[in-house]
């Protein structure tokens, strides 16, 4: 790596250093061969950089390819582009029924809306279900992260104050058995399945607005997008009933539908555009607490 001038990082002149053309060409191929971070910087500590001048050349140099490469994605996509619309996973209440049987459950229909699709379902899970998964997921719980639009990876988002965890698909007996319901209700495969996400929100925690469906302009698009394709629906389940707040809001329609322990929500997106009004946020929680589980669903098999 050489230090030859191009960009110059704007920290104070006993710290100057410069971010040559090829230092800059490195750090993105190293970002998109996946390498972390952490291991970029120490080889820059390696090459006499010193620790802050290399993040702020780091995070500068990231932060403008993003944006050019975003820039240049859009302006060759033709205005307003939206993808071709996908098969979706959906629940069968074309006639309008109050309960449905899923195997071993009925569940109950609270509310059903065409465009965005949603779905409140009452009883999805039963409150012991509900408390053995918070068990589970209690002592793996650790801070919420987002996808990296970049590399594809993930960061600490501030959009998202949450704690949360993954579980493995069909990792315990419970999980196994919600996971399989699941799939009975939207006739969705279960290998289409992420593995069940598990989210803690203390009071003020929330979860801004946003698309569950990964941008595909985004560079780290396309490394996400080879483990089973789109993801086209996502299934909340609330495992406790926050006193206050901590709803899930659809601010394009504005629908609130409350966080009712056993409860769950479904939404679809049929394409990665706003045109599918799919945006949505966890709303801050005001008094109590709320742990809720997402299964996010896939075009094809999630490997
Ligand atoms: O916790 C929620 O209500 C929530 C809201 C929006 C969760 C998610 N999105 C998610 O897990 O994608
Ligand atoms: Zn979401």
């Amino acid at each position: 790596m050489t230090t030859q001038s191009s960009t110059k990082t704007n920290t104070g002149p006993a710290r100057q250093q410069y971010i040559s053309v090829e230092l800059r060409n490195w750090i993105i191929a190293q970002a998109q061969a996946g390498v972390a971070p952490e291991t970029v910087l120490e080889a820059m500590k390696s090459s006499g950089w010193h620790e802050d001048v290399a993040i702020q050349a780091l995070e500068e140099t990231l932060r403008s390819h993003l944006t050019e490469h975003v820039q240049k994605t859009q302006a060759a996509a033709p205005a307003n582009h939206e993808p071709q619309p996908v098969p979706v996973p959906d629940a069968p209440v074309a006639d309008s029924p109050s309960r449905i049987r899923i195997l071993d459950r009925d569940v109950t229909v609270l509310m059903s809306m065409k465009h965005p699709r949603v779905l409140v379902l009452g009883g999805f899970m039963s409150d012991q279900e509900c408390d053995q998964v918070v068990a589970l997921a209690g002592p793996r719980m650790a801070r919420s992260e987002t996808v990296d639009n970049l590399t594809g990876g993930s960061e600490v988002n501030v959009a998202r104050t949450s704690r949360g965890m993954f579980f493995e698909r069909g990792e315990t007996g419970v999980i196994d058995r919600i996971e399989r319901r699941i799939a009975a209700l939207l006739s969705w495969p279960v290998q289409n399945g992420e593995g069940l996400q598990v989210l803690h929100y203390q009071p003020g925690a929330e979860y801004k607005p946003h698309y569950d469906y990964f941008d595909p302009v985004h560079p780290g698009s396309a490394t996400i997008l080879k483990r089973g394709g789109q993801r086209v629906g996502t299934l909340l389940m609330y495992l406790n009933t926050p006193k206050k707040g901590g709803g899930t809001t659809f601010p394009d329609v504005g629908l609130e539908v409350a966080p009712i322990k056993g409860n769950a929500c479904f939404f679809s997106y049929d394409r990665a555009h706003v045109n599918t009004r799919s945006l949505h946020g966890g709303a801050p929680v005001i008094e109590g607490e709320k742990w809720v589980a997402t299964k996010w669903l896939r075009e094809r098999e999630f490997i």
